[in-house]
């Protein structure tokens, strides 16, 4: 049976409200094309006057299976020891200047895609830096069982195995950039950290932060296998 990427994306005036993706067998794309629908629809940031669901089929011999990370939770109780938690494990890491990684993290926002930072120089090395690198073609190969509320974990753990299992990419840190949802997290050699109270509740502001060690060379290459490569998560 054909494997299909289903593609939801959707927006108000012009303005992006959500984006989801799942990839599944040809027998469960009319349900996924309703509920991605639904979403689109009953998504918090408001009504969308445009709502754009994509059905591709996926070319299965170039598809990727990997391991989900281990989860781990750390205790930080304010955005200052959420910081330094962070701080700490990216210098652990061989991080050049991780402050320089943190104050990026907590003051670039309304980004599409991602930062793609190099580990020793602390530049921003993506084609576009008003986009940045826009992850996308992953999902976990089983179905969704967990609650609603669990949704940011599971897409943020499957995006999170996806980017660190480049080999140039040494870690991943993420702040949400929902006002409302203050746990972020680390993921690095085949973990991924979860750290609350990472931003104040109520701030607009988050991202995320790849930390690249690799040749520059190779930066467009990994840019590509970021976007397209497709990827399934396998143990959540
Ligand atoms: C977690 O709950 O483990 C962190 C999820 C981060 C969600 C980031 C986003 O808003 O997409
Ligand atoms: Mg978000």
């Amino acid at each position: 049976m054909t494997t299909y990427s289903v593609k939801m994306r959707a927006s108000a005036a012009g303005r992006h409200i959500s984006g989801a993706e799942r990839i599944v067998t040809g027998g469960a794309v009319p349900d996924c094309v309703t509920a991605l629908t639904r979403r689109a629809l009953e998504h918090p940031k408001g009504e969308p006057d445009e709502v754009t669901v994509t059905v591709r089929a996926v070319d299965e011999s170039r598809m990727e299976v990997l391991p989900v990370l281990a989860t781990r939770n750390v205790d930080a109780g304010s955005p200052a020891e959420a910081r330094a938690f962070i701080v700490d494990g990216l210098r652990r890491l061989g991080v050049r200047n991780p402050a320089r990684i943190w104050e990026l993290l907590t003051t670039v926002t309304g980004l599409r895609g991602a930062m793609l930072v190099d580990a020793t120089s602390g530049v921003r090395l993506e084609p576009d830096p008003a986009r940045g690198v826009r992850v996308s073609n992953l999902d976990h190969a089983s179905a969704d069982t967990g609650s609603p509320g669990k949704l940011h974990y599971r897409e943020a753990i499957a995006l999170a195995t996806k980017v660190t299992a480049h080999p140039h990419i040494i870690a991943e840190v993420c702040i949400s950039d929902d006002p409302d949802y203050t746990t972020g997290y680390l993921a690095c050699e085949g973990t991924y950290t979860r750290v609350p109270a990472m931003k104040e509740p109520g701030s607009p502001v988050g991202t995320r932060v790849f930390l690249y060690d690799g040749p520059a060379s190779e930066v467009a290459a990994c840019v590509d296998w970021l976007e397209n490569r497709v990827v399934l998560v396998e143990g959540l």
